[in-house]
């Protein structure tokens, strides 16, 4: 209850905040976006992650009013970093929206307002969703991908391998990327089954025309191993860790 009224609070006043992780081609390691982290700057508690509040948002139904902000924020953020750089191809942005979220029935009306106002092209942007969403089976949130889709927006699959795992799925949504979960990545060099899975995916991806991102890259010798099994993205705190907008124009203009 406490959290919650903080939350209402911290719409309010300003307190939530956005980072950007870098997200880079593996082949040739330049940048091509970056995916908006949400933060929340509590007076008391010091910095949250949203694994301290996603709960309580859920719950509360303030998800949405956290996930519109986010995408109104980093949308209008993007187009300020991508006006400077004139001549590079656009910066892609993804953003997480939760399946609460997905499901609600004003969300493509409310994604597509904000990418009017904000002008960012729906072509640059991403949409991050968990397979549980997929697997609600409902055909409210199947039109709404599929409305989404058709603006040119892309459909990525976070923590990809740690849902259940029904495939088929990816037959019949308008999927575009599986995003690797990270416990897979750390643990490639150890386990072999973990190895095996992430060359099983990275290949099934690309006979089925999707994209694969590595997330959770930490050493050189998984980039080195995701470079040679062919995963088109990679991003992780060995190529940068989540960066406050303060920081992004030098980190662009480092040659990356
Ligand atoms: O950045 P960090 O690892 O602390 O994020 C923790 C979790 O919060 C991750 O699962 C991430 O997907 C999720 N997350 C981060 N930002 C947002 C957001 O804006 N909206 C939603 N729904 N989830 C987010
Ligand atoms: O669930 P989702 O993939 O959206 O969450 C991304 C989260 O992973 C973010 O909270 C981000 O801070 C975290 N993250 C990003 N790169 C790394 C990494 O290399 N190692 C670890 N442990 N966490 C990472
Ligand atoms: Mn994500
Ligand atoms: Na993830």
């Amino acid at each position: 209850i406490t959290l919650e009224r903080d939350l209402r609070r911290a719409v309010r006043q300003g307190e939530l905040r956005v980072l950007y992780q870098p997200i880079v081609a593996v082949g040739t390691g330049c940048t091509v976006g970056f995916e908006a982290l949400l933060r929340w700057q509590h007076p008391e508690r010091g910095l949250l992650s949203p694994a301290d509040f996603l709960g309580v948002a859920e719950e509360s139904g303030l998800i949405q009013e956290l996930d519109r902000w986010v995408l109104r924020e980093a949308c209008a953020q993007v187009r300020v970093w991508q006006r400077r750089l004139p001549a590079a191809p656009p910066l892609t942005l993804s953003v997480n929206f939760s399946g609460r979220h997905l499901a609600a029935p004003d969300v493509y009306t409310a994604l597509s307002a904000i990418l009017a106002e904000t002008g960012f092209d729906p072509h640059a942007l991403r949409i991050e969703l968990t397979e549980s969403v997929l697997l609600t089976h409902s055909q409210t949130t199947r039109e709404t991908l599929e409305r989404i889709r058709r603006l040119g927006v892309g459909l990525h699959i976070d923590d990809f391998g740690t849902g259940y795992s029904s495939l088929g799925y990816l037959q019949s949504y308008p999927v575009d990327a599986l995003k690797i979960d990270r416990s897979f990545i750390d643990r490639m060099l150890s386990s072999q089954g973990s190895a095996e899975l992430v060359r099983t995916i990275v290949s099934m991806a690309k006979n089925l025309g999707l994209r694969v991102v590595a997330e959770g890259i930490e050493l050189p010798a998984q980039l080195e191993r995701l470079r040679a099994l062919g995963c088109d993205y990679g991003q992780g705190y060995l190529l940068s860790r989540p960066l406050t907008p303060e920081q992004i124009p030098a980190f662009l203009a480092g040659g990356n």
